[in-house]
């Protein structure tokens, strides 16, 4: 299983979070997100098939592309 941290720079409160982990959890083969709206970053753990390209391209189609 691989880890990232993405820094997403348009993540504002709660609810983005909120929005962000939904969409994430159904990518196939992630396995874990847990967001942070105070320091606006989510990590995500995750196996094949996902990767971190899937996961940049994911957040960019919900208008919270990551800054890394
Ligand atoms: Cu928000």
């Amino acid at each position: 299983m691989e880890t990232k941290t993405f820094t997403i720079p348009s993540i504002s409160c709660a609810h983005c979070c909120n929005a962000i982990e939904k969409e994430l959890r159904e990518l196939p083969g992630v396995k874990s997100v847990e967001s942070d709206a105070a320091v606006k970053t989510v990590c995500v753990s995750w196996e094949k098939p996902a990767n971190p390209e899937k996961i940049t391209e994911l957040l960019k189609e919900i208008h919270y592309p990551p800054s890394d």
